[in-house]
């Protein structure tokens, strides 16, 4: 994953390079070629850009390469490093080790063996958890819209992570902010129709997983999201296997966990503070490999898939979604703000009752490409 992210700098480096800004049209039809060459190895990681194909009358012209520089430079993180559309990250296809780091001797977790590569298709995930502001407009428009929601929801303040929704009234806002934005709803019933009914607390359909929509993240998503693109790590960041108030939003024991060695303890200081829950405005730590922020702690986040804690050993290697439903429960990742630095690993796998909602739960959105 490193030597993939690595490439990607060095292939887009090469492409701003390489244009030179093309100022002249004295380029030679080699130049030409080799910056489409690039381009189309750009696309790979960009997705949405249609490859050149083979040499010949399908040729880009000049102007057209320019623009895809332009589109490739207007999508750039601020961190230089990863190609972005909004608030969404691009996560790009490909092989991580799922599951306990038990190979490099991080404990064993609860449902999370044995560890397994999965191959994950690339998707775009929300840089932020979704905040209490950005669910109240969708949720504003929504109703105006005929959308029902089945719980209450909070928000400690519009920069918060929106907490106490249910999964039912997740992915229907899901489905409503795909309409207000203008893509396709990825959750349809089972008549064929559009998901908005989440006061009804059931769903007897499935998400399609082939439009372009806001959908929660699966489960192999949201861990290859967290991982940020390296391997064998007990958190979302890379240069430590140790955890502390400075790096996240959790409850912390360093007498329970040799891995939490913050230097404050129990809730965090900073956000202890006018009454639970005790979460922080989103992105309050740095970011990940990937670009995305609280991926360990703040609040948990809701994934698509039921939970199985014997999953692991039958899934498939290839976008895997989750066993076969009904079950009791759906994924839980993440951690938040109450619970320990074990359950903000990356690994952990946690649970809940689609139906329930809890001050410590929120979530954050992937979609198609
Ligand atoms: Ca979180």
């Amino acid at each position: 994953m490193k030597d993939h992210r690595g490439q990607m700098s060095e292939d887009r480096s090469q492409q701003l390079k390489g244009d030179g800004r093309m100022k002249t049209a004295k380029r030679t039809i080699t130049g030409v070629m080799a910056t489409l060459a690039m381009l189309a190895a750009g696309s790979a990681h960009a997705g949405d850009l249609t490859p050149p194909g083979a040499p010949g009358p399908t040729m880009y012209t000049l102007e057209e390469i320019y623009q895809r520089i332009g589109d490739l430079e207007a999508r750039l993180n601020a961190d230089g490093k990863h190609v972005t559309v909004g608030d969404m990250v691009l996560i790009p296809a490909g092989n991580f080790v799922m599951g306990a780091t038990t190979n490099v001797g991080h404990e064993t977790i609860s449902g999370a063996v044995p560890q397994h590569t999965v191959y994950v298709s690339a998707f775009y995930m929300d840089k932020y958890e979704a905040t209490s502001n950005l669910w109240a407009e969708v949720y504003t428009w929504a109703t105006s819209k005929g959308y029902s929601f089945g719980t209450g929801w909070c928000g400690k303040a519009a920069n918060h992570p929106v907490r106490s929704v249910d999964w039912y009234d997740a992915i229907a806002w899901c489905n409503a902010r795909s309409q207000r934005d203008g893509f396709t709803p990825c959750y349809t019933n089972a008549n064929g129709t559009v998901y908005t009914n989440a006061a009804a607390n059931s769903f007897d359909g499935g998400c399609n997983w082939a439009v372009n929509g806001y959908r929660l993240p699966t489960e192999a998503e949201w861990e290859k999201a967290a991982r940020g693109g390296v391997a064998d790590r007990r958190f979302p960041w890379d240069d430590a296997n140790t955890i502390q108030h400075a790096r996240a939003n959790y409850y912390a024991i360093p007498a329970s966990y040799p891995y939490d060695t913050s230097p404050t303890t129990a809730y965090h200081p900073t956000y202890y503070t006018g009454g639970m829950p005790y979460t922080s405005p989103v992105g309050s730590f740095a970011p990940n490999g990937y670009g995305l922020y609280d991926m360990a702690g703040n609040v948990y986040e809701w994934c698509w898939d039921w939970y199985s804690s014997t999953y692991y050993s039958s899934s498939p290697a290839s976008d895997p979604r989750g066993p076969a439903g009904p079950l009791a429960y759906r994924v839980l990742r993440g951690g938040s703000w109450i619970n320990y630095a074990a359950v903000a690993r990356v690994a952990n796998r946690s649970n809940y009752d689609p139906d329930d909602e809890s001050n410590v739960i929120g979530f954050r959105c992937a979609r198609g490409l």
